[in-house]
């Protein structure tokens, strides 16, 4: 039974591993984890589909890497960001298609495209943060959980466009505090999203229930009764081991997840909410 395929490339020095290493995270590569043998080291990237392809005819293809993005004009500005050689910008192809082709290590390169239709006609929110505001609320409980929480959400802003000042950063005490919070900072009209984080962990106090389900219910209900997107970056663990997982060990950064979720749930809002009346657009605070 076939079960993956992959692709092996060798970096030149422990340097050049280690600049690949961040730039294939950057561009949005999920780690499938690292590997150390006796005379090598690696790292492993995943993608949500693995494809062996091939072919017959007159087309020639400038690598046997082809990467298959949603959005090749971020691609394009984040390899130029973190000064990538792009051996060749932009093109369109003759299968309806556009690619860019790189060279982040020497003889190593890597095709990235886009088709020019997509396959399905669902509407989806992008990822570009550039002109959104959002507000973080975090709670002050578990800080050394919840501090790598923001840290992971204002990676994520920043990464993706958003300006410093075009985040607000409020602390409260605890995860109770959150949802009134949050609606406070919704009913301003000044933010397109409100991203909470928390950390509730199950002590031997009967509280932990309640004040998960509190939140949970508080965070949902000021999202729809003011209509500004607000997502979840509250954990709600077993424990301190579970916590330190989420927030930046093993499970990832939830704090960057609902950055990420909050900047494509005010895109999306953008394709198909109502459109605003001109009158009201040029009150708007911008
Ligand atoms: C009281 C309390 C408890 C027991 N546990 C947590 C927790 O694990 N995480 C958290 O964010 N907050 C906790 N709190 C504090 C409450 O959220 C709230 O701040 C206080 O009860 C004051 O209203």
């Amino acid at each position: 039974m076939i079960k993956a395929i992959t692709t092996i490339r060798q970096a030149r020095s422990a340097r050049e591993f280690t600049a690949l290493n961040a730039l294939l995270d950057s561009l949005g590569f999920e780690s499938g984890g690292p590997w150390k043998g006796p005379r090598s080291q690696g790292q492993y990237f995943l993608a949500p589909a693995g494809k062996l392809e091939i072919y017959v005819g007159e087309e020639s293809f400038p690598t046997d890497v082809w990467v298959e993005v949603s959005d090749l004009d971020s691609i394009h500005g984040l390899l130029t960001k973190k000064k990538a050689k792009i051996v060749a910008g932009i093109q369109p192809t003759t299968w309806g298609s556009r690619v860019l082709v790189a060279e982040p290590a020497q003889g190593m390169k890597i095709a990235f495209w886009q088709k020019d239709r997509a396959d399905d006609v669902a509407i989806e929110g992008q990822l570009h943060a550039q002109g959104m505001r959002f507000a973080i609320v975090v709670a002050r409980w578990n800080s050394f959980i919840t501090e790598r929480l923001l840290q992971g959400a204002l990676d994520a802003l920043r990464r993706s466009g958003c300006r410093d000042q075009d985040i607000t950063v409020v602390r409260v005490p605890g995860s109770f505090e959150i949802p009134s919070q949050a609606r406070t900072l919704a009913e301003t009209g000044k933010y397109d999203a409100i991203i909470p984080l928390g950390c509730l962990i199950r002590g031997d106090t009967t509280h932990y229930e309640h004040i998960a389900t509190e939140v949970t219910r508080g965070i949902g209900q000021s999202a729809q009764e003011t209509g500004v997107p607000h997502t979840y970056g509250v954990l709600t663990c077993e424990n301190l081991e579970q916590a330190l997982d989420r927030a930046g060990l093993k499970g990832g950064n939830k704090g960057f997840e609902a950055a990420i979720s909050a900047i494509e749930m005010v895109s999306l809002k953008r394709k198909t909410g109502r459109r605003q009346p001109a009158s009201k657009k040029k009150g708007r605070r911008r």
